[in-house]
């Protein structure tokens, strides 16, 4: 820890000692030991970790070393790659450059670090990945099979066919060094090897633009086979490939399903190496046989159906007599090329116990999970052959106790199970819903707590942020915005986990991308889906309003949802210190803001009218407004990326559009006196103010305007989507935190502490989507209860100035090497305490208002340096470690 005099009492005295720095963390790709890297330069990152601050903790230098065995490793012989000792303070973003990388390759790695002083570190913990795949293109043609299968519609009119399963033989004659699993469908599949699974993921290889790319995952299976005859088998459903997806049904498109194709199909190539260097490959193709099975629908909106009685044992072990088994059909659909998986699958969480149980009527029983989330359940129960039971899922109750599903639309999301005899236990694994009740028809007794287990699904994205402080309903604002970020960073950053939906809307991931990496390491997880979104870009340049995009029609573009395609990689740059992301998506990019260049009318964009500053309450900005003022924020943006990117002409063209059209949007909306006559709203300042488009001497009237808004309506917003973060973040830039305050702790409508005394467990899509008051039709009774979604991040916007306002965590400048510490204390809340895990290192901020005295106290890392900046103080650096301060209240 570290002295610091200020005006300040001193809370803690220590002494400077040597720095011992350690390396540890160490991952590849932003992954921790990651199988089937598909990059043949992979980056690498480590973390730094010290006794002591002070001016030896800083990193002088590194080396790498990359050794392809664990023994080389040991021996420090890097034969891969040894960088040698290295001049740098780099602790991320190190491309590989060692001997090439074959596929299939085992890399063990470590790394060691000097000081400040020069000391250099042991040597870290050793580390590996593993590639994937690289050739294979060249050497053998990708081998599918699929079961062709063509399912009438069921009464309700629904097409909803079986999952297909398939499964094969072979031999393991030889003692085995390693065998690999590569595996990939068209569709969602379970591979599955001598009776289990093979990993634990769900839904791979998750949703791409098949017709472009498909992913495949790397599963080590050595430790699942066994000598003598081996069983491979793998479970294949619709999944996005082929199954319902979105909103097709409501919008009457043309199709609902089959966007990418009408078979689901499996890739399976599991490479045996055996201990004296022979070779062996199991590959999806002749010699594979198919059947139907238990999973008798599997739908991921529409749920799954299950007849224990048709399950037949044994099929993904050795010895199962497959006679009856068809041989599996080769699959011709031409799709998109098979590249290795960018990020991790969807996995289980956690489990959680139902809270109630309570009976409805004659064997229907409804559970509580006591909070919203994604994901499935586990039911355990016994006896009763051929009795079926039915589990429907819900997000909330109606007023008379039922399950309220008005708000799924058409998303059916209802399991049936049929029972086999003895003890039983099932979780559906090719479907998932957003919900916290969950009835259960069709039991024979009552059920006990442990008859249904929520499973909590979500792409697993590391913890990175913490936050506590006074006040409970902050606290419960901060829990709620994490569980639906888990519950929506789901393969892709859905709007919402429950109906017809669920698709990348690109509006709100805009608006959350910051908030989402405070919350989570979100780094290989948005890469994946700017992707997705790259793959989704329409001919003419524009980025559509969601990602992937399966649909011909509607929604092409809208103002505020296409500027994702600027915004997400610039905020991974930022927060992560990421310039390949920004590189990846460049001439993405390049595109898009010539599309906005040519619709521009005298640097301005004119009206399209689409979603505006959607969900907002009141009035808000018009869409011209919207339009520009995004219009202005991409080019400033671009400008900063092609700089970070080398690409110095573009920087320049860039930054003097930025300027252009800063000068054509003060001409056009800002009076001499700083106010917005024609768009006098929350929402039209706070973008304003944002986005840099004041002039600054007359920011502060702009400011001043917002605040006196904002007060005038009783303290709250009038804002949607768009508005309602920027205006906590304007607020807090130019002096109004106290206004800020008083909206986080707005308890009256609208606001999140209406929401919360209103029992939300979770971020709502409205302001109102329930009250206790009016029920689900909202206060006016105009809001459409089918459009009402109970687990929507857009507007959990909020964490971002949470962190970077109240708890004052904020990065200057790319990756965190620079900290931004300015807290806003505020004696209402009383106290707050949270961290961050940065790119470079975890940072800490604290405070507490006494009633004579406030104290901080602050963690800068390893390697960085802060700008502290406390109120009434003037700003002042510090380099790593530990500080404490204290200064005496101002008076009121
Ligand atoms: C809704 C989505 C999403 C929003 C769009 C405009 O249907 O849920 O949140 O971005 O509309």
């Amino acid at each position: 820890m570290k002295i610091a005099f200020l005006a300040m009492t001193l809370l803690s005295a220590l002494t400077a000692g040597a720095a011992e720095l350690t390396a540890g963390y160490l991952r590849c790709e932003y992954r921790s030991a990651p199988e089937g890297i598909g990059e043949r330069s992979p980056r690498l990152s480590w973390e730094l970790t010290a006794q002591e601050g002070g001016a030896a903790c800083v990193q002088r230098a590194y080396r790498i070393l990359v050794a392809s065995s664990e023994e080389a490793l040991a021996r420090d012989e890097g034969d891969l790659w040894d960088s040698g000792k290295v001049v740098s303070d780099a602790t991320g973003g190190i491309v590989y450059a060692g001997r090439p990388l074959r596929s299939q390759q085992v890399c063990h790695w470590k790394v060691q670090v000097w000081d400040g002083g020069g000391e250099p570190s042991p040597w870290s913990a050793p580390a590996r990945w593993s590639m994937g795949l690289l050739e294979f293109r060249d050497r053998e043609p990708v081998r599918w099979i699929t079961r062709r299968i063509r399912t009438a519609p069921d009464t309700a009119g629904l097409v909803l066919p079986p999952a297909r399963y398939f499964r094969t033989a072979f031999t393991v004659g030889k003692p085995v060094r390693r065998a690999v699993a590569y595996a990939s469908a068209k569709g969602i599949y379970e591979l599955r090897l001598n009776g289990q699974q093979a990993g634990c993921d769900y839904f791979t290889p998750g949703w791409t633009d098949y017709r472009k790319r498909i992913y495949y995952n790397t599963y080590d299976v050595t430790g699942l086979l066994r000598p003598g005859e081996n069983a491979a088998g793998a479970v294949v459903a619709d999944g996005w490939y082929a199954g319902y997806v979105g909103f097709g049904i409501l919008e009457r498109l043309e199709r609902s399903r089959e966007f990418y194709g009408i078979d689901p199909a499996l890739f399976c190539r599991i490479e045996i190496e055996y201990a004296d260097g022979t070779t062996q490959s199991v590959m999806t193709g002749p010699g594979w046989k198919s059947s139907e099975g238990p999973v008798r629908q599997a739908d991921l909106l529409m749920g799954e159906v299950y007849d224990a009685r048709l399950e037949q044992p044994g099929w993904d072990a050795p010895g199962f007599d497959d006679s009856a088994w068809e041989a599996a059909e080769l699959s011709v659909n031409p799709d998109g090329a098979l590249e290795a998986a960018l990020t991790d699958p969807v996995r289980e969480a956690e489990r959680i116990v139902p809270v109630s149980v309570v009976q409805r009527g004659p064997g229907v029983w409804i559970f509580d999970m006591g909070r919203n989330f994604a994901g499935t359940v586990l039911l355990k129960v016994r006896g009763g052959a051929g009795r079926t039971l039915m589990l429907r899922y819900g997000e909330m109750l109606n007023a008379d106790g039922s399950l309220m599903t008005e708000n799924l639309r058409h998303a059916r999301a209802t399991d049936f199970y049929t029972m086999r005899d003895g003890e039983q236990e099932w979780s559906p694994r090719m479907t998932y819903h957003g919900f916290r009740y969950v009835e259960l028809t069709g039991l024979e007794s009552a059920p006990g707590a442990e008859t249904l287990t929520g499973i909590v699904l979500t792409s697993p994205t590391p913890r990175a942020g913490t936050f506590e402080c006074g006040s409970e309903l902050v606290n419960r604002l901060w829990r709620n915005i994490t569980t639906t970020q888990q519950a929506n960073f789901f393969e892709i950053p859905t709007d919402c986990p429950q109906r017809d939906e669920r698709l990348g809307w690109t509006g709100d991931i805009q608006i959350y991308a910051r908030s989402a990496t405070y919350n989570a390491d979100v780094a290989s997880f948005l890469s994946k889906w700017l992707i997705d979104l790259d793959d989704a870009q329409r001919s003419y340049g524009a980025y559509p309003s969601y990602a992937p995009y399966p649909y011909a029609i509607p929604m092409e573009y809208a103002p505020a949802w296409m500027d994702a395609g600027v915004i997400v990689p610039w905020t991974l740059w930022q927060v992560y210190g990421d310039t390949r992301a920004v590189r990846r998506a460049y001439p993405g990019m390049k595109r898009f803001m010539d599309f906005l260049e040519q619709g521009a009318q005298g640097d301005l964009q004119p009206a399209v009218p689409t979603f505006g500053d959607w969900l907002a309450v009141g009035r808000t900005a018009s869409d011209d407004f919207i339009a520009s003022a995004y219009y202005a924020y991409d080019a400033a943006l671009m400008a900063e990326m092609a700089g970070a990117v080398g690409e110095r002409q573009d920087s320049l063209r860039y930054a003097a559009l930025a300027a252009r059209i800063r000068e054509a949007f003060v001409r056009r909306y800002i009076a001499p006196d700083g106010l917005i006559p024609g768009n006098d709203c929350q929402t039209a300042y706070a973008l304003a103010l944002c986005f840099g488009l004041y002039p600054e001497p007359l920011a502060q009237a702009g400011a001043d305007r917002l605040a006196a808004m904002i007060e005038a309506n009783g303290g709250r917003f009038s804002t949607g989507f768009l508005g309602t973060k920027h205006v906590m973040m304007a607020l807090s830039r130019y002096g109004h935190d106290d206004v800020a305050y008083g909206l986080l702790l707005q308890t009256e409508y609208p606001g999140w502490g209406y929401s919360i005394l209103n029992g939300a467990t979770s971020i709502w899509e409205r302001w109102d989507s329930y009250t206790r008051e009016y029920g689900f039709g909202g206060r006016d009774g105009g809001n459409n209860a089918r459009m009402n979604s109970f687990s929507h991040y857009a507007f959990g916007s909020v964490a971002e100035w949470m962190f970077r306002y109240a708890l004052g965590i904020d990065t200057e400048g790319p990756g965190y090497r620079h900290i931004l510490l300015r807290p806003r204390p505020d004696a209402r809340i009383g106290w707050m305490k949270g961290s961050y895990r940065s790119v470079s290192g975890e940072i800490v901020s604290e405070w507490e208002v006494g009633r004579r005295t406030t104290r901080y106290r602050f963690v800068v890392p390893p390697n960085t340096r802060a700008t502290l900046s406390l109120p009434g103080q003037e700003s002042r650096m510090l380099g790593p470690g530990e500080y404490e301060f204290e200064f005496k209240n101002r008076k009121q």
